[in-house]
């Protein structure tokens, strides 16, 4: 194929053609030119899913060097909620951008990050007096909600639960379950880092109930660690990375009162659950538990690198002066950009729409699950849902058909992402601006594939 001039597609947004387009091999000549420079410049430790390189996004697709338009199953790993180049995400940045660009909050301070710390005050699960404090990634966010915790409690030990994720820094990839490829060859990790079983009802040896799988972790808490000695207990409500385990009613709550007895620091990171994706502006309030603190990021700024932690304000202020902080944290135009995402996910209710996608979708996979015994599990909330494949009529992970039938998509035009300890998890995160027609023909794209490799 010969190289052709690609379609120059500056303007992104919602105004973008919604619609699936493939007009070159995926990924198409553009992009294995730019591919091939990749090679050179970039560490070959960082990957890529789907490597087209992006010219254009918004709505529910992604448009590529090539041309080619993809139905977007990522938000960029459950970021762009409120969609690519979000209007009032634009707006805001524009502005900020036209006014000034970074001064560091730690050295002269600006509204911005007061107000997105009141948002998070308001917004985050509690009605108690809360108070905040902003960074520039996930695992940052949580490497400061331990260090908190260790602040206010006086105690050292971090419990946190098989098939967490919570980042790829030194003392987040010890609180990261998963070996390869977060982990490998990358330690010694930090210490008094204590790991517990999650309620995960697929793949629980016998029944358990929530409550149940929480008395089975807290016992051994009790056991191995001692309550007396833990800061925290970090979880995710709904698990990410480690294969969107939603945990068994109970669970939270179970949890939230052992912690609550013994004067531990509950920590929900709500990374990639937060901000409407479960069909609530948090996956806790599902269950009305009230976290001590609460980690954001991804969702919180359409697409600009922000995180926070918040919690309540005798517990925010247990640290000394000067004791947190950096020189990005709360940047401006990161700022910015959530107060317009914050907006949008007002104006337009998209904790509803992420309950209609979800429906929509659990209802297409649920049907594809009857007829196709390869589809081990159907589960999510609102618009995080997942099937974990595996070898019909047993639990055991199928990680090639995951894989293959990802390849599939990519092809196809549907970018699909995978997850989970053992590979196996086909997970679904529209953004939540998606039109339904669109995540519906994805579905059909994701549902002939599942059928056409677990016959072949
Ligand atoms: N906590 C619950 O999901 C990020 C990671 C992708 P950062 N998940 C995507 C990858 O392979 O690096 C995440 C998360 C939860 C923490 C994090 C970390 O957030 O912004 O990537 O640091």
């Amino acid at each position: 194929m010969t190289v052709t001039e690609p379609v120059r597609t500056t303007v992104g947004g919602p105004e973008l053609p919604q619609e699936r387009r493939v007009v070159t091999d995926v990924p198409g000549p553009r992009s294995r030119e730019l591919q091939a420079r990749r090679q050179d410049a970039v560490a070959a430790g960082v990957a890529s899913v789907l490597p087209v390189y992006v010219t254009a996004a918004g709505g529910g697709v992604l448009v590529d060097a090539d041309g080619n338009s993809f139905i977007d199953l990522a938000s960029g790993i459950g970021v762009t909620g409120v969609g690519n180049a979000s209007p009032y995400v634009v707006e805001r940045v524009h502005e900020q951008v036209d006014a000034f660009t970074h001064t560091c909050f730690m050295v002269a301070p600006y509204e911005g990050y007061v107000q997105v710390c009141e948002e998070l005050a308001a917004l985050t699960p509690g009605r108690h007096a809360k108070k905040s404090a902003l960074f520039n990634s996930g695992a940052e966010a949580v490497e400061n909600a331990v260090k908190i915790a260790r602040a206010s409690s006086g105690r050292d030990a971090v419990v946190v639960f098989d098939h967490a994720y919570h980042g790829r820094t030194n003392l987040t990839m010890a609180m990261t379950a998963k070996s390869m490829p977060y982990k490998h060859g990358f330690g010694p990790f930090a210490a008094e880092v204590y790991r517990v079983p999650m309620s995960y009802p697929f793949r629980e040896p016998a029944p358990i109930d929530g409550p149940g799988a929480a008395r089975r972790a807290t016992q051994m808490i009790e056991k191995a660690v001692g309550a007396d000695q833990v800061a925290c207990v970090v979880i995710e409500p709904i698990q990410g990375e480690g294969g969107f385990v939603v945990p068994a009613p109970g669970f939270l709550p179970a949890l939230a009162s052992w912690c609550r007895e013994n004067d531990v620091l509950l920590v929900a990171d709500e990374i990639q659950s937060g901000f409407c994706r479960t069909g609530d502006w948090f996956a806790c309030d599902h269950e009305s538990v009230v976290p001590d603190l609460v980690t954001t990021a991804k969702g919180i700024a359409g697409g600009l690198p922000l995180a926070g932690v918040t919690g309540p304000a005798e517990v925010m202020d247990a640290v000394h002066v000067g004791g947190l902080g950096g020189t990005y944290g709360g940047n401006p135009l990161a700022c910015a950009a959530a107060l317009g995402a914050i907006a949008t996910m007002h104006e337009q209710d998209l904790a509803a729409r992420a309950r209609t996608l979800g429906e929509l979708m659990l209802g297409r996979l649920g049907e594809l699950a009857d007829r196709q015994p390869a589809v081990g599990d159907v589960r999510g909330r609102g618009a995080m849902v997942a099937i974990e494949l595996v070898q019909p009529g047993t639990t055991e992970p199928d990680a090639a058909l995951a894989a293959q039938v990802s390849a599939a998509c990519h092809a196809e035009g549907v970018l699909t992402l995978t997850c989970g300890t053992y590979g196996n998890v086909l997970r679904f995160l529209p953004p939540l601006v998606m039109p339904e027609d669109l995540l519906v023909d994805a579905m059909d794209v994701v549902a002939a594939n599942v059928s056409a490799a677990a016959t072949s």
